[in-house]
């Protein structure tokens, strides 16, 4: 667990956490009829006592039909249809918005592809017991991915390091998507004015925790390559998510100078 000094666990040393309540495990979906049976049945397995929303942006191969299945057979399943695809973002912002409204503890972000491993999310929630939001990590020590090219590697890795270092946040996987937040956390985030949509979702919301002050700890997780249906990675994805971090780099380091610059000018001359 990456918990030293680099994380915002030294500013917020000392500070009690509260229970966590019921917590809501977000599976976006579009075309993953292949897998959404699968990996809802193991979440279920792996942390009974929490429930599942299915975030489908009426895939036509027939997912949200799905999951209607699953839900009229437990009740710990609930299934949000929206009217088309709008992106990972706006599926993400409308299962928090949904959540939220339901009074749920804790908001998952899960893949349904299995390449988030639903028997790993008990660690993640035992951590978020001592912090504001748990990053499932592929890149800090323990952390690893299984099946992928290498060049999916290099683009993970070099988005993360890149997003690390223009944002200046003191994170290793700022792309990943397996993440436990409280709700007050979520709440803090401002998520009304999010307009990400593609893998700078993840990193938008990453940098807005840590900008907040919340106590952001990553737990090392295993990532395994999807194995049946298609990835909805583009260009257009990363073209996204080059521009927007680079632009919000930028802000930050002007705004940087701005508010550097103003204490000066302001100080009453003697
Ligand atoms: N509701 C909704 N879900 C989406 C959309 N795009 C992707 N998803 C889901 O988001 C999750 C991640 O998408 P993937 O295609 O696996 O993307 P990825 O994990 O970055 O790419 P791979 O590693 O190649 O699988 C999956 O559960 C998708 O079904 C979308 O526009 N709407
Ligand atoms: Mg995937």
């Amino acid at each position: 667990m990456n918990d030293g000094d680099g994380t915002l666990a030294a500013q917020d040393r000392g500070r009690q956490f509260g229970p966590l309540g019921t917590a809501l495990v977000i599976i976006p979906t579009y075309n993953e009829a292949e897998n959404i049976k699968a990996i809802v049945g193991r979440v279920r397995k792996a942390v009974p006592e929490a429930h599942v929303l299915v975030a489908d942006d009426n895939s036509p191969d027939g997912t949200g039909k799905l999951a209607d299945e699953l839900a009229v057979e437990d009740d710990h399943v609930q299934v949000l249809h929206r009217k088309g695809k709008e992106g990972l973002g706006a599926a993400y912002l409308a299962g928090f918005r949904w959540g939220l409204e339901h009074g749920y503890g804790v908001l998952v972000e899960m893949d349904a592809d299995g390449s988030h491993q639903p028997e790993e999310l008990p660690r993640l929630l035992t951590a978020l017991k001592s912090a504001d939001l748990v990053l499932g990590s592929r890149w800090v020590p323990g952390g690893r991915v299984v099946n992928w090219p290498r060049s999916r590697e290099v683009i993970s890795r070099g988005g993360s390091l890149y997003s690390r270092l223009a944002l200046d946040l003191p994170l290793r996987d700022v792309t990943g998507g397996y993440r436990a937040f409280r709700r007050e956390t979520l709440e803090g985030l401002g998520l009304d004015d999010v307009a990400s949509q593609g893998y700078c979702f993840q990193v938008d919301l990453a940098r807005r925790a840590v900008k907040a002050g919340f106590h952001v700890v990553e737990v090392p997780i295993t990532f395994v390559e999807r194995e049946l249906g298609d990835s909805k990675m583009s260009r257009d994805i990363l073209v996204e998510a080059l521009w927007r971090v680079t632009s919000w780099g930028a802000q930050e380091r002007v705004g940087k100078l701005v508010s550097r610059a103003k204490p000066a000018q302001q100080r009453p001359q003697p």
